[in-house]
């Protein structure tokens, strides 16, 4: 397996090399890939020492699969060269994620989808990701109707800038902004750029890909995406409305036995999930397991996840396993 990561040096691309490194991924060619500023450059990977190369010297050494994590414009350029001489891709960015043509994969959910011919594989946005995981095995059995969503997200969701921002405030340096707006003791409810329709493209993304993915568009889905300054993972509040009735013991059941689930909800003991307890961990925690008593047959919950790990690398380095486990690479 010759494996070459894209933007390799970026937040996203640091953590699919643990990744890959933690999950012992099998690689007999590394080939690690960004931008011209880094080119020539040596980064660290399982106790080794690499040289970062270029994309086209990249394509030039047809990998089997190739990890993008380097921005929707350099997707959209390369992704295509890298297929075309067989490699198969897997696009961390929202270049792909919407195109007909192409599967958009959260590997418990529908990684049965994929097939030799997908050339270029989506990962869909880290927000989605541990929304629909959590969903996803209510609405096996429930049939949802309707998701009001509330996202609590992370500054690494925006990228070092955004990190390095919230450091510079909290040490009242004067700095380069991220945002329009301090972010340290602040809130903003705008991730991401805005729409037409008054909505930002992150609120919009948890309404089309979790469509896409969940493979039904009668879904209804509404969504507000704010930024907070917590660093570990992205929370959301996501109110569910189904067609069926539900009991919450079996909820807590099912979602116990759904792979990268956690559940930790006991208000005995003040037990619910936390970015800063996320953080660094490959699972979907969801806990504040509750009836909505204002309408029939609705739910709310609270889900957490480290928006680099599930929300990124993991799925990804998940996407790459998934086809090596079915010999689709
Ligand atoms: C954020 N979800 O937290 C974004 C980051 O479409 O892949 C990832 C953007 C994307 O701002």
């Amino acid at each position: 397996m010759k494996l070459a990561v894209i933007g390799v040096t970026g937040m996203v691309g640091e953590v699919m090399r643990t990744v890959l490194e933690e999950r012992n991924f099998k690689i007999t060619e590394f080939i690690p890939v960004a931008s011209e500023r880094s080119v020539g450059k040596k980064i660290n990977f399982k106790n080794k020492k690499f040289t970062i190369v270029s994309l086209a010297d990249a394509v030039a050494m047809k990998p089997d699969v190739a990890l993008f994590s380097a921005g929707g414009n350099t997707s959209l350029e390369w992704a295509p060269k890298f297929a075309e001489v067989g490699t198969t891709v897997i696009d961390n960015s929202s270049a792909w994620r919407m195109d007909h043509s192409k599967k958009l994969i959260v590997p418990e959910i529908n990684a049965s989808e994929l097939s030799k011919s997908d050339k270029i594989i989506a990962n869909p946005n880290c927000s989605t990701i541990q929304m629909v995981m959590a969903l996803a095995p209510l609405h096996k059995k429930y049939k949802i109707k309707r998701i009001v969503v509330s996202t609590y997200q992370s500054i690494s969701g925006t990228g070092v800038k955004a990190v390095q921002q919230l450091e510079n405030e909290m040490a009242g340096i004067d700095g380069d902004m991220a945002y329009h707006y301090p972010i340290h003791k602040n809130a903003i409810p705008h991730c991401d750029v805005f729409e037409e329709n008054g909505y930002t493209k992150e609120e919009m993304k948890l309404v089309r890909e979790t469509q896409k993915i969940l493979n039904d568009k009668t879904i209804a889905v509404t969504a507000t995406a704010v930024r907070i300054p917590t660093s570990g993972g992205h929370s959301e509040a996501v109110n569910v409305e189904f067609e069926n009735d539900f009991n919450i013991a079996d909820v807590k059941q099912l979602l116990t036995e759904t792979d990268g689930v956690t559940l930790q909800d006991n208000l005995d003991t003040n037990t619910y999930p936390m970015p800063l307890y996320a953080n660094g961990k490959d699972d979907v925690f969801v806990g504040r397991i509750r009836r909505d008593g204002s309408q029939p047959n609705t739910l709310n919950l609270w889900v957490v996840s480290d928006n680099l790990r599930k929300g990124a690398a993991t799925n990804t380095v998940q996407i790459a396993e998934y086809l090596v486990k079915n010999n689709l690479v």
